[in-house]
């Protein structure tokens, strides 16, 4: 089990429900160390740029609209299979069908109002962690 890098980011309904300190307390129970977090209002470019591989599908105008509605942030998370770790956090993209415990279950409001997001491989992962931060924002521990 390597030591990698993810990045999630606490989506603005969560940051605007005052969820973001109680979602990052979550992480850190589950053994998340945080090597870099800001707070960041996304232009309707960089949103686009940011979930570009959904470009096409019918939620994209809602989702870039939702994400660029009110600040969100981003996190650079690290731990043992980080990616994987992560995703299972925090759960199924609709929170109806989110398992129990889960920061879905517990804080999201619809699929697409879901509180967070979470990298989907190592190689999205790096290229999400480097859209919001470079090396040197990334916390020697
Ligand atoms: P996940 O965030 O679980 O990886 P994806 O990658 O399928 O889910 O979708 C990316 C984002 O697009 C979701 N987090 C959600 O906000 C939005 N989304 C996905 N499917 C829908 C949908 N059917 N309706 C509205 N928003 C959606």
């Amino acid at each position: 089990m390597a030591v990698s890098l993810t990045l999630g980011i606490v989506k603005p309904d969560a940051v605007a429900g005052g969820k973001t300190g109680k979602i990052v307390a979550h992480l850190e129970e589950a053994g998340f160390t945080l090597r870099a977090a800001r707070l960041v209002r996304l232009t309707p470019g960089q949103a686009e740029a940011f979930y570009g591989v959904h470009r096409g599908r019918p939620f994209f105008a809602d989702l870039v609209s939702f994400m660029t509605s009110g600040p969100c942030v981003p996190l650079a998370l690290e731990r043992a299979d980080a990616v994987p770790a992560l995703r299972k956090v925090i759960g199924a993209t609709d929170p109806a069908e989110a398992a129990p415990g889960t920061i879905r279950k517990l804080f999201a409001e619809s699929k697409g109002r879901n509180a967070i997001h979470a990298s989907d491989s190592d190689e999205n992962a790096a290229r999400e962690v480097g859209f919001f931060f470079t090396e040197g924002e990334l916390a020697a521990l």
